[in-house]
């Protein structure tokens, strides 16, 4: 019954395509999600979600982060780094009722899975969420042409679509498509995500670690950090190690390196003797080096555009990728919604310009602010100190955005230019 229907191409079922993914199709659009890989769950840590992320995906789409095994986040703890002594502990206290909805802990598997089941969900289950969208595994782009909305896969089938939304990650095939070359440096920084069951916490006794939602933190005075929390329901530690480049055994660019318990231990010889003992239990540890991504030019061009990691890729400090790419997939739906549609006059270009005037400024502060806590634990959202460094990235900047204002302010803004 909609009126401006598009057929919408998502290139990569990560969690920034499915949540486009999810958004686009509750505004009346059809989707296909085209993925290089099998989609796997078991994959990757701990993600943290604010309260506008959760906007969206508990008030707006249906996700029940809950259901997902997510944690609200209690407590943010500093502790020493050779002693674990506790430094400093900042509770969220009235956040929730503050920004209206909860800040959680999730563990990147069973977002990953609450998203694909809402995306393809059928219709009916729902109420008003348009067609349930389709998913192609084993579909890797190798090329696109944004002029035409056509996209090529390496098994040889090509389509074409009314808008191809590039949602496939940090070396994203359709950022290259569209003429952007990113400048990058490799960053001074390399780290290893992990998880630990709760079984093992038990046998070395200390479960505590995992009882309750606090994030905890040691170092941040420089580039050594680690930080973890519970999640999956309390189920799993999911935790990051950060450290110097040049202290690593072996450092590449990718989410899916492995590497060994004791090589993690031993990058940290002089840390809180209880992280190493939980660092030699870790499981599916993973190592990448960083890279430092200026921001890209533009996010759209002809029938294509970029979201996520593909759009502003950025350093894990502040926890915000995430957040980011739901944003991103809220805003594509916002200027693709049958309203603002009918307002241009079904003009999917002026959509897309608008779609980059939303995102690219508030994108680039957070990418900016997440180098920024890499080395300086005082920059990092949400450790409110009374030492706070001046444009520091608080709670409030972020969950007390509005979305809905800001497009409604460019749409009178280039409707009074016309
Ligand atoms: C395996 C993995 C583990 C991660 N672990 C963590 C973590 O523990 N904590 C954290 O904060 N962030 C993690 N991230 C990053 C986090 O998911 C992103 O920063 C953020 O959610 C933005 O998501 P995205 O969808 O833009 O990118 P991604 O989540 O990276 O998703 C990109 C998707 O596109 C697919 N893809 C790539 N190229 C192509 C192509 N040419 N054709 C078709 N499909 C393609 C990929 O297979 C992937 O499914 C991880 C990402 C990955 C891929
Ligand atoms: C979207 O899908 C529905 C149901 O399959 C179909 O009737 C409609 O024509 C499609 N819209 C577009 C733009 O192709
Ligand atoms: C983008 C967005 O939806 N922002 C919201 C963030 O949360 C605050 C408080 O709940 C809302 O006022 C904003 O609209």
């Amino acid at each position: 019954m909609e009126q401006h229907s598009l057929n919408i191409a998502v290139i990569g079922c990560g969690l920034g395509g499915l949540s486009a993914a999810i958004a686009l199709r509750q505004a009346g659009h059809n989707v296909t999600i085209y993925e290089r890989d099998h989609t796997r769950y078991e994959l990757g840590s701990g993600i943290g979600v604010v309260s506008n992320a959760t906007k969206w995906l508990e008030g707006e789409w249906g996700v029940d982060l809950g259901l997902a095994k997510a944690l609200v986040c209690e407590r943010a703890q500093i502790h020493d780094w050779k002693t674990g002594k506790i430094m400093a502990d900042v509770s969220t206290g009235d956040y929730n009722s503050r920004f209206g909805h909860n800040y959680y802990m999730c563990y990147r598997a069973d977002l990953h899975k609450a998203l694909l089941e809402r995306a393809l969900a059928a219709a009916d289950n729902v109420g008003r969420a348009g067609q349930p969208a389709i998913l192609k595994q084993d579909h890797r782009c190798v090329a696109a042409n944004a002029e035409e909305g056509t996209c090529t896969f390496s098994n040889g089938v090509t389509i074409k679509a009314d808008l191809v939304v590039g949602a496939d990650g940090i070396h994203s095939q359709i950022r290259r498509s569209i003429g952007i070359a990113p400048e990058v440096k490799p960053s001074t920084s390399c780290c290893y995500r992990f998880i630990v069951r709760r079984s093992k916490l038990e046998a070395l006794e200390l479960t505590d670690l995992c009882d309750k939602p606090i994030i905890s933190m040691w170092g941040g005075q420089g580039i050594d950090k680690v930080v973890w929390g519970p999640s999956h329901n309390f189920e799993l530690l999911t935790a990051f190690a950060f450290f110097p480049a040049e202290r690593a055994p072996l450092c590449e660019d990718g989410w899916d390196i492995p590497a060994t318990p004791s090589e993690l231990a031993n990058t940290f010889p002089d840390i809180d003797p209880t992280v190493r003992a939980v660092m030699l239990n870790a499981e599916d540890v993973k190592i990448w080096r960083l890279f430092e991504h200026q921001p890209y030019p533009y996010r759209h061009k002809g029938k294509a555009c970029l979201i996520g990691d593909a759009a502003a890729p950025m350093m894990p400090d502040q926890n915000q990728g995430f957040s980011m790419a739901v944003e991103d997939g809220a805003a594509l739906s916002l200027v693709l919604s049958q309203e603002t549609l009918t307002r241009l006059k079904g003009d999917l270009s002026e959509a897309l310009r608008l779609y980059e005037e939303l995102r690219s400024d508030r994108v680039r502060i957070v990418q900016e602010k997440s180098l920024k806590a890499r080395t300086d634990v005082r920059e990092r959202f949400g450790f409110a100190t009374p030492q706070d460094p001046p444009g520091k990235l608080t709670a409030e900047w972020l969950c007390e955005y509005d979305m809905r204002k800001h497009l409604q302010t460019l749409l009178d803004r280039s409707e009074k230019q016309q």
